[in-house]
């Protein structure tokens, strides 16, 4: 079961977007006029599925901020405000939790827990939380009792590769994961159809199912062949510019 998304709401990458946290080096440096065509389009590709896309303004002075799924978890009940792994990224949720609170009421999770979005994944009512260089047990445990308030089920992994537990893993499908090799065999998700991406296309495993349709990363061709399987039709995004700062398309919005 996924719910059909209205809403989305995503932000501008900022003129010094180059200037934020990335594990990745390139021969050329993130570019702003293309990273913020590439944005543009991701926006228009959702608005095209029928979301009412909010973008909210860049905030320079947090130059990670358009990768705003770190920021929030949403349910149909709550819009759970996290509180960031990277203490640069904190300021990140004021405005986010502005425009959240016309929509849903807001829970947020509290010091010492650590918690990015990107590391939360639903499946049906479970939802999986990855442990991660940014999500902490204290983090994953206060979000974990707000969803079983609202009678939903959850589980912590380790994550060891990628930055993200979605960096590796998304649902693609009913009770379908794509998936990497490092996560394939992990006996959490033994129960699911796994489609699992070739190593050297690791970075497609972040492709987004919405609204009956996958928003995937362009330059993946066998992922593509193999996410013929779900039935869904795929749309190619170019994501070069998010990729060089360890983002996806995921990562790009919160959709509700
Ligand atoms: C960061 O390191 O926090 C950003 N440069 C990338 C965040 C990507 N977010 C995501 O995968 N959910």
């Amino acid at each position: 079961m996924t719910m059909k998304v209205t809403r989305a709401l995503a932000r501008e990458p900022a003129g010094n977007f180059a200037s934020g946290l990335t594990t990745m080096t390139f021969a050329q440096p993130a570019d702003y006029d293309l990273m913020r065509k590439q944005h543009r389009a991701y926006v228009e590709a959702l608005q095209s599925l029928g979301l009412e896309v909010t973008v909210m303004p860049a905030e320079p002075d947090y130059p990670d901020a358009h990768f705003v799924e770190d920021t929030a978890v949403i349910t149909r009940e709550w819009a759970v405000v996290t509180r960031p792994g990277a203490g640069v990224r904190r300021g990140e949720t004021d405005s986010v939790e502005a425009v959240l609170a016309r929509y849903r009421p807001i829970r947020r999770i509290h010091a010492p827990g650590t918690l990015d979005g990107g590391d939360v994944l639903m499946v049906g009512s479970h939802f999986f939380i990855g442990l991660s260089e940014r999500t902490n047990a204290g983090g994953a445990d206060q979000l974990g009792r707000i969803l079983e308030s609202s009678g939903y089920t959850w589980s912590t992994l380790r994550v060891r590769e990628g930055l993200h537990f979605k960096s590796s893993v998304n649902v693609v499908a009913p009770d379908t994961l794509l998936i990497t090799q490092d996560f394939a065999a992990h006996p959490q998700l033994q129960a699911f159809k796994r489609i699992v991406v070739p190593p050297e296309e690791a970075y497609a495993a972040n492709t987004l199912w919405v609204n009956e349709h996958l928003l995937s990363p362009a330059g993946y061709p066998r992922t593509l062949e193999k996410l013929a399987q779900t039935g869904f039709p795929v749309v190619e995004l170019d994501t070069s510019e998010a990729r060089k700062m360890d983002g996806g398309l995921t990562c790009l919005s919160l959709r509700f």
